[in-house]
């Protein structure tokens, strides 16, 4: 299980966009995002960079933060 901090999130369709996004990359699954810490886990069935992960997380407006 990784875990990365994300800034931006709001509300619950903030953390279920996050969710999607992270969801979608080859790599990652059960994502599990908490709106009040910011954060997002997930568990990495393949390699996956965290360019790729910071990619899709601006391409939707959030944050991650290092
Ligand atoms: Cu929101």
């Amino acid at each position: 299980m990784a875990t990365i901090k994300i800034t931006g999130m709001r509300c619950g369709h903030c953390s279920g966009a996050v969710t999607k996004a992270l969801e979608e990359i080859d790599g990652i699954s059960d994502v599990s995002v908490d709106l009040e810490k910011g954060q997002a886990s997930y568990s990495e069935t393949g390699t996956v960079s965290l360019a790729t992960i910071k990619d899709a997380i601006s391409k939707i407006g959030f944050e991650v933060v290092e």
